[in-house]
This record gives C-alpha cells, sequence and structure tokens, in this order.
C-alpha cells in the first residue's frame, strides 16, 4: 500500500442521507470509514437545492433518519419542511454525530479504480485527496448530474441566467423581476409559487402539464412531536409501504368500488395530501388504462375548478392526459394553479408555440418574442444513472462503468455490478428510488451492504462481485415489469426520456419496497445468492 494514501475500510462518496447513516453505523461496527463530500457541507441533495421554494415533498417523519440519538434531539416546523430547514436538520446530524469529523468536504471524486492486486479502490478527486479502501460506497442520490438543454442561442442572452441546482448560496431577490421560467417539473412548480406573488412578470415555459397534487402542508408543533416512543416501530413500517411512507397502495382495483364511492376516495386523498392520490390508492393505477384515466379525469376536475381562465386552465391540465397518471412524478403545491390568476404570471405552451431562440434580451417562439432580466432554467436532472458518469469508475481489467451502461443500464438488486466488486450503492438506478423517499430506501439498502460487509468480515472473505447472470436476471425482471406497466407511456427521466440520446428504458425497482426488501433477504438467507464471495 502507498503509504502517503490514507486507507480506510470504507470509503463513502456523498454525505446525504445514505452517507451520514453508513459512517454513523459503519463507525459504531468498528469500521475505519470515511466520507469524500462534494460540497462544503453535508445534506447531498439539501445542499445543492436552495432555490426558492425548494422543499421535500415526503412528509415527516418518514422523512428523517431512524438513529435516535438524532431523532429524540430534533423537532420540525412543518409537515413537508423546506430546504432550510433541512440543512438545519443536517447540521443538528453533524452536531449528533460528529459526522465532519470524518469528512473531507469540498472534495469532488474523479477517478475511482479497483486494484485487483491489492483488492482496494484507489479513489481520486479532483482537489488531489486520494484514499485507498477495500469498500467503494457510492452515496450519490439520482440527482447529481444537471441538465441544461441545448438551447440555440442561449449564450447570446445577456441577462442574469441559473440552473436551479446552481442557485448562487446568497440566493436572488425575485421582487419586481421579469422572469422566464423553464420547466414545470416539481423544482418549476415550486418556482412558480414564490415568484408569483413578487416578481413583476413570470412566464411559465411549459412542454408538459405537472400533474400536481396538494401538498396539505402544515405547521408542526414540538408538543405534538414530543412522544417518540413508538418511533422505531414507525421507522420499520416504512419499509413495509409500497414507497416508504406511512401509507400504501388499497388491496383493491379502481373499478371495484362504484363510481360515488370511488369519487369519496379519491376526495379522502387529496384532504389529506401528500403522495396519497399516487401511491396509497388503488393497486392497479400504473397498470390500467382504464383506471388510471379515471383517476386522471378526477384530478382534471379539481385543477380546473382552481384556474379562472379555461384556456390556461386547458394548458395546465388539459381534456387529453399528457400521460397515465403517475408515470411522470407528479410534485406537490400549495398554490400553484392560484398563481396563473395573477395578472402577472403566464404559462406558454411551448407545443402550441415551440421555442425558436434566445436573443440578447430574452427569448423568440413561434408566436412571440419575451423579454426578461432573470431566466430560470427549471429543466432537471440526467436523473439515476447520471450521477455516476461525473466518476470515472474502472472495475476488473479496468473496464469502465460508463461503458458497461453505454446502451443499458444493468445491477444486481439495484446496488452492486457485475464487474465492480465490493461497491454498494444507494438510492440509484435499479432500486425504489424513484418511488420511494431517500432515507427510506437507503437505509434498508445501506442495512443489506453492511450486513454483507460484516459477513466478509466474520468469514475473512476480501473481495464480493455480483455474478453476471443475476445482474441479466434482475434487470430482465425491472424491464419486464416496466413493460407490463404503463409507465413506458410517459417521457419521464424515469425511463431516461429526459436526456436526448440516453437509452429508453426503466431505471427504478417499480414493484415496491417490500418486495425490494424480499430480494434483499433471500440473497441474504440463501448464502448471499447472487454474490461470489472471495478470500
Ligand atoms: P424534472 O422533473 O426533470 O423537470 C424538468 C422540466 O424541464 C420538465 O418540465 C421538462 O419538460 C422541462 N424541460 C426539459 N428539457 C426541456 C426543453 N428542451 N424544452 C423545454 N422544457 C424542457 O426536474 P426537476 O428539477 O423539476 O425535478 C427533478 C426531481 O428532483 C423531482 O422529480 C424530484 O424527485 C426531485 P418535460 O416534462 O420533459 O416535457
Amino acid at each position: 500500500m502507498t503509504s502517503n494514501v490514507p486507507y480506510y475500510d470504507v470509503l463513502i462518496l456523498g454525505g446525504g442521507f445514505s452517507g451520514c447513516y453508513l459512517l454513523h453505523h459503519l463507525r459504531k461496527q468498528g469500521y475505519n470509514a470515511h466520507i469524500f463530500e462534494k460540497g462544503a457541507g453535508l445534506g447531498g441533495t439539501w445542499f445543492w437545492n436552495r432555490y426558492p421554494g425548494a422543499r421535500v415533498d415526503s412528509d415527516i417523519p418518514v422523512y428523517e433518519l431512524s438513529i435516535p440519538e438524532v431523532y429524540n434531539t430534533w423537532t420540525w416546523t412543518e409537515r413537508f419542511p423546506g430546504w432550510a430547514e433541512l440543512r438545519k436538520y443536517f447540521k443538528h446530524v453533524d452536531k449528533t454525530l460528529n459526522i465532519s469529523k470524518d469528512t473531507d468536504f469540498n472534495t469532488c471524486v474523479t477517478d475511482a479504480t479497483w486494484d485487483e492486486k491489492t483488492q482496494t479502490w484507489d479513489i481520486r478527486a479532483a482537489n488531489g485527496k486520494r484514499a485507498r479502501a477495500q469498500f467503494f460506497l457510492p452515496c450519490i442520490g439520482f440527482a447529481s448530474k444537471n441538465f441544461t438543454p441545448d438551447f440555440k442561442g442561449l449564450t447570446n442572452y445577456k441577462g442574469e441566467v441559473h440552473h436551479t441546482n446552481e442557485w448562487p448560496e446568497e440566493g436572488i431577490d425575485m421582487t419586481g423581476r421579469k422572469i422566464a421560467l423553464i420547466g414545470t417539473g416539481s423544482t418549476g412548480v415550486q418556482i412558480t409559487q414564490e415568484a408569483g406573488p413578487v416578481c413583476k412578470e413570470l412566464n411559465v415555459f411549459q412542454r408538459t402539464p405537472n400533474l400536481v397534487l396538494p401538498m396539505q402542508q402544515q405547521k408542526l408543533t414540538a408538543a405534538s412531536q414530543s412522544d417518540k416512543s413508538d418511533r422505531e416501530q414507525f421507522y420499520k413500517h416504512r419499509t413495509d409501504t409500497y414507497a416508504g411512507f406511512d401509507f400504501t397502495f388499497v388491496d383493491k382495483d379502481t373499478l371495484d368500488d362504484p363510481p360515488e364511492v370511488r369519487e369519496k376516495f379519491y376526495q379522502s386523498l387529496f384532504d389529506y395530501g401528500g403522495f396519497t392520490f399516487w401511491v396509497a390508492t388503488y393497486r392497479d393505477i400504473f397498470y390500467s388504462k382504464e383506471g388510471n384515466a379515471l383517476a386522471y379525469d378526477f384530478w382534471r376536475r379539481k385543477a380546473h375548478e382552481r384556474i379562472k381562465d379555461p384556456k390556461t386552465a386547458e394548458i395546465l391540465a388539459p381534456t387529453v392526459a399528457p400521460h397515465p397518471f403517475g408515470t411522470k412524478r407528479p410534485s406537490l403545491e400549495q398554490n400553484y394553479y392560484e398563481q396563473f390568476n395573477r395578472p402577472n404570471v403566464n404559462v406558454v405552451d411551448i407545443n402550441a408555440e415551440p421555442l425558436v431562440e434566445f436573443t440578447a434580451k430574452g427569448l423568440k417562439t413561434t408566436k412571440n418574442e419575451y423579454e426578461f432580466d432573470l431566466l430560470i432554467l427549471a429543466t432537471g436532472f440526467d436523473a439515476v444513472t447520471g450521477s455516476f458518469k461525473l466518476i470515472n469508475v474502472r472495475g476488473v481489467n479496468g473496464v469502465k462503468l460508463g461503458d458497461k451502461w453505454a446502451n443499458a443500464t444493468s445491477s444486481y438488486l439495484g446496488l452492486a455490478i457485475s464487474g465492480f466488486p465490493n461497491m454498494f450503492y444507494t438510492y440509484g438506478p435499479q432500486a425504489p428510488t424513484a418511488f420511494s423517499n431517500g432515507p427510506t430506501t437507503a437505509e434498508v439498502q445501506s442495512d443489506f451492504a453492511m450486513s454483507l460487509m460484516n459477513y466478509m468480515r466474520e468469514n475473512n472473505l476480501r473481495s464480493v462481485n455480483a455474478n453476471i447472470d443475476a445482474e441479466v436476471a434482475y434487470t430482465k425482471d425491472i424491464n419486464d415489469e416496466a413493460n407490463r406497466s404503463l409507465f413506458p407511456l410517459a417521457k419521464s427521466w424515469y425511463m431516461g426520456a429526459n436526456i436526448p440520446g440516453k437509452p429508453i428504458e426503466m431505471l427504478n425497482y417499480i414493484k415496491g419496497i417490500p418486495a425490494y426488501k424480499e430480494l434483499l433477504e433471500e440473497s441474504e438467507q440463501n448464502n448471499w445468492k447472487g454474490f461470489t464471495l472471495s478470500a
């Protein structure tokens, strides 16, 4: 081993939910574990996403770590906390667990190479830091590589322009500004709600309407969070639900209920809020065209009740569904539609008037010219697999992960990749990632990885590699299930369809967390089925 390169049992990449959870538990179990983190602070996605209105779409207390030292000493102020509160939470995590002690910040890893001779990973960062580790755990989230479309003439535009994922740390005052916002994903929806009330003018350029759901935000008191005696059970229960919440699909198909019962049920989900209308509704929502159309019909009626101008209503909630409900991520809203009732807020349907080019002062479409002084690109991410493309990962025989995945993604159990030994990733490709909240899936996957590492330590095993046949079978199952579902009917980041040229394939495990957990358990209980372990 090169003497001046630090050696760790485990090198974790990223200090978000997974990274903090893993570092804490690994240290407790006697591992010499360390984090390399690109940002200047902990929080992962919550370190980078600080645009106005950035807020989590999963509610409290689902959306937190199940570590007693942390949750017993923390109270939230809102059911769906915003980015500033999540940043404070991560400061609290650090204060409680001292994650920083074993973290190198501002350390953006560029290369990770498996060294067959020493059976270790050689990890290098842009700032010159380097480490060797027996295990390499990329915990880089599914939205690290942001995406700006190749808009014609974008560099001609002389005003201020920001991608939401690179928002200035000092913030931007949107008061009195003339703003153009491109993108109506979760980010675009959240910005619209903040910009509408304060800006001089906001034009929202929409390609696909977001089938938004009512958040039903609530303020939380400390008193309502004082009894935490059932938390252990609560966190366990998260993993018994489809998407890692405290609610899950009902055991019925849409047409099992008569119309009046269905209407009441849908309304109750809207009243409860959050993602219930998506993942605590009828179990056939992602599989039955007929059932899905009924959900869309209810959703559309609700949207139209709130939008005054019929033309605007038809753009935001069209007669013909842009895609089956929920096959593209719905986001949560608090007063999204009310923004479009303001005289200063306008939605531009870029299917009816396509973008032509940017000019020094604004943007030309086929029908109009828009002038603005702030351009906000809420155009999303090269999601799920994109995070890995930022790193040159090389496995056995120097094979590049980017080459292996060039035409199709493959993994075993959405956490290991054949030919990349001793590497486990969390909340990434082919896991329940897009259909679960971060803390839940990160903990399920981290627990599995730690069990496997413990087994290896107890049995003096040095390396573990996913078997290629297990990987092929797992990947086939992901794709077969997607093809049985309605997901391929939407152009979404779930399917890689938001990035020009990216292979179209299901990037997530869509059968839900309980089914996923069963696969992990099956492997563990059968002598780590699907893996080859070596001394
Ligand atoms: P999303 O959900 O990927 O949204 C990106 C938006 O940008 C979406 O409305 C896109 O329209 C739009 N877009 C992308 N490319 C273009 C072009 N070329 N022209 C016009 N509009 C475009 O990203 P977010 O940041 O909102 O959310 C990402 C995830 O982070 C979110 O789902 C949460 O899980 C957290 P499209 O819909 O593709 O027609």
